[in-house]
């Protein structure tokens, strides 16, 4: 296919999975709106279509609880078969959502957008600051602790099933769960999926978070899940960045944002593993959680530069033909094929490589986006790809995959 022939290709996922006021992650399998796939869509949507980009975005924050947190999934419409449902979380609004938040590039994402077109952008960058704010507000408020931002459910990470989870969830009781029925292996070989014992695991964590109400005060004092996300703290580090250029164009106030990066970038600090590379830490043990892989990557994105870093990420990329591993193929854990415990996804591909190249790493910058580009070019717009052969795996017809390739790859 020729690039002008994939980019039309891409331009036709997204309409398709548009739904009007919100884009799925892909048909069938994710039939709702999910947070941080929702802003990438809306950065591919601006490559082509600049309203509808904003449109996105404004779904996505109508959506935001009394309290700042920005959900991370959004039941617009009912989809019986989907598990863990509605009536799971037990989030009592209408249309209902899930009781946590996923990884805040909104922001950022939004910015980029408004340079697509200023003109257009700048009411509606103005309409949904006020949200940002106080969704990143929530973050530091709530989940702040000695500047890195904790978790309180490997599924408010974007990264489910990642090595960096494994301790802290093998700490938590499942006795109290239950039968169920997956959705998602009705769809996605069991294989590639997380395994039953971990799905008990998630399950027991949202039913500790639905019987408190979603109380905050309550998840942090006895939540039996606590992890510094070292993806989480990079990100919302980089989005305050983003927010703070916005407040700075629109003529608001920059002190408190301007703490919060201060915050973070002693935050960032704390995720340094002695052993050579940013890491998630336990917060309900203290230790790192020995997971070097792509979100130890996002340094350069939340304008963090370290040389040991840009050594190890030449590794990872040495030992497979299309980088960035989700977790480093060295690590016992390596899964080529499993979710994240390995694969590559693009999403994370492009904020890696978008920090590297404004950091100035031109020549490690493009070789990440012509690995995004190659292994969507070899095996289409799939969910994510090994990255010892470029396989393709999870859901076709992805969402973030053809947005990725719009707004970066191609
Ligand atoms: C699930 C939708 C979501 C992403 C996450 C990804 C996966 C949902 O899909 O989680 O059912 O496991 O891990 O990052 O937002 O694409």
């Amino acid at each position: 296919m020729s690039v002008a022939e994939t980019d039309a290709a891409a331009r036709e996922i997204l309409r398709a999975n548009d739904r009007g006021r919100y884009t799925v992650p892909t048909d069938i399998l994710y039939p709702f709106q999910w947070n941080w796939d929702s802003a990438f869509a809306a950065w591919g949507f601006a490559s082509f279509d600049v309203p509808r980009a904003w449109v996105e975005l404004e779904t996505l924050l109508s959506h935001q609880w009394e309290n700042g947190m920005v959900p991370h999934m959004i039941f617009h419409e009912e989809a019986p078969g989907y598990f863990p449902g509605p009536g799971v979380w037990g989030v009592k609004r209408s249309p209902p959502t899930s009781g946590i938040t996923q990884p805040p590039v909104a922001a950022t994402l939004a910015r980029s957008i408004l340079v697509a077109d200023p003109d257009y952008g700048r009411p509606h960058m103005e309409a949904i600051f006020d949200k940002l704010l106080r969704w990143h507000r929530w973050f530091m408020t709530e989940r702040a602790e000695q500047g890195m931002i904790a978790v309180t459910h490997p599924w408010e990470t974007g990264r489910d099933n990642a090595a960096d989870w494994d301790a802290a969830m093998a700490r938590v009781d499942t006795s109290g769960v239950g039968s169920y029925k997956r959705r998602d292996l009705e769809e996605v070989a069991a294989e590639q999926r997380p395994t039953k014992a971990e799905y008990d695991q998630y399950l027991a964590m949202v039913y500790f978070g639905r019987d408190c109400g979603w109380d905050e005060t309550e998840i942090r004092a006895n939540g039996p899940f606590r992890v510094a996300d070292v993806g989480m703290t990079f990100i919302l580090l980089r989005a305050c960045r983003d927010l703070l250029v916005l407040a700075q164009e629109f003529g608001r106030p920059t002190d408190e944002i301007a703490g919060w990066i201060e915050t973070l970038e002693q935050g960032a600090r704390n995720h340094w593993n002695p052993a050579g590379y940013y890491d998630s830490v336990d917060l309900r043990t203290g230790a790192f959680t020995n997971a070097p892989g792509s979100a130890s990557c996002l340094c350069w994105y939340a304008g963090v530069d370290d040389a040991r870093m840009l050594e190890r990420l030449g590794r990872f990329r040495s030992a497979v033909r299309y980088t960035v591993p989700s977790l480093d193929p060295s690590h016992p854990g390596f899964a080529p094929t499993r979710y994240w415990r390995g694969p590559v996804w693009v999403v994370m591909n492009a904020l890696v490589g978008a920090g590297l190249a404004e950091m100035g790493y031109v020549g490690m910058a493009e070789r990440v986006r012509s690995d995004t580009a190659n292994v969507i070019t070899r095996s289409g717009f799939y969910e994510y790809f090994s990255p010892l052969d470029g396989a393709p795996a999870g859901g076709g017809r992805f969402t973030w995959t053809a947005a990725v390739w719009l707004a970066w790859a191609s």
